[in-house]
């Protein structure tokens, strides 16, 4: 996407985003624009990593809560994904990295996360009720000129939320049970109905099988 072909909303957010940039083994090392972070030409000239969280939500009966972001975001329009995903700011209160407490929820609440993309109530979603399961380091690109290269904490929760998607930022949404998760991967393998998973999504939880994986928040898994 060129940068004249930009939503306004996801181009302000681009600049006004400032993302953590760390090193491999996930120690801060500066920050930087989001739009900085996501163009691929950094991440290859500077090997600019950031940090970032995907939130995995389950319902009472198991099923997971996928979403398909919209077509007006910058990376990885359309593509169906897990719950929810963004970077932890750089301020006082996102900046702390602590391992073993779901960093990133408090960017969550911070900015109305949940309810910005998803429409849910964060006071509705308990903080304890979080699991950060392990932290994933993956390079991917989304078109010529965007990509992502993250240091991602992964947060699991069960819970049954109430959701009413905002549709600048997300498509689409649905609960899937394992064997539809497998079905949804299978289409996605074979091209069929134009489905697409972000990478982040595929490459760590069915590929690699970490959503079976037990909790460790000290090895960061290399993809
Ligand atoms: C970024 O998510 C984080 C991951 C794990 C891809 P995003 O592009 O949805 O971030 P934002 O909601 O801030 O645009
Ligand atoms: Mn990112």
């Amino acid at each position: 996407m060129t940068d004249a072909g930009m939503d306004a909303v996801q181009r302000r957010l681009m600049f006004e985003d400032e993302c953590i940039l760390v090193d491999e083994t996930d120690h801060v090392v500066g920050h930087d624009s989001k739009y900085n972070c996501h163009l691929m030409e950094n991440i290859e000239a500077k090997n600019l990593l950031h940090r970032a969280f995907s939130v995995f939500l389950f319902n009472s009966n198991y099923e997971l809560l996928l979403q398909q972001r919209s077509k007006a975001k910058v990376t990885f329009p359309l593509v169906w994904t897990n719950t929810c995903c963004s970077h932890p700011q750089n301020n006082d209160v996102e900046i702390m990295a602590v391992v073993d407490l779901p960093v990133g929820y408090e960017g969550i609440t911070a900015r109305d996360l949940w309810l910005d993309e998803l429409g849910i109530v964060a006071e509705d979603v308990p903080v304890d009720e979080f699991t950060a399961l392990g932290r994933m380091l993956y390079k991917a690109l989304s078109d010529g000129k965007w990509g992502e290269h993250e240091l991602d904490y992964l947060l699991f929760i069960v819970w049954d939320v109430k959701v009413q998607p905002n549709p600048d930022e997300v498509a689409d949404i649905k609960y899937v049970s394992r064997e539809e998760l497998k079905e949804l991967v299978r289409k996605a393998d074979a091209g069929e109905e134009g489905l697409k998973l972000s990478p982040w999504f595929r490459l760590d939880h069915v590929e690699k099988g970490t959503l079976s994986e037990a909790v460790d928040m000290k090895t960061i898994h290399k993809l």
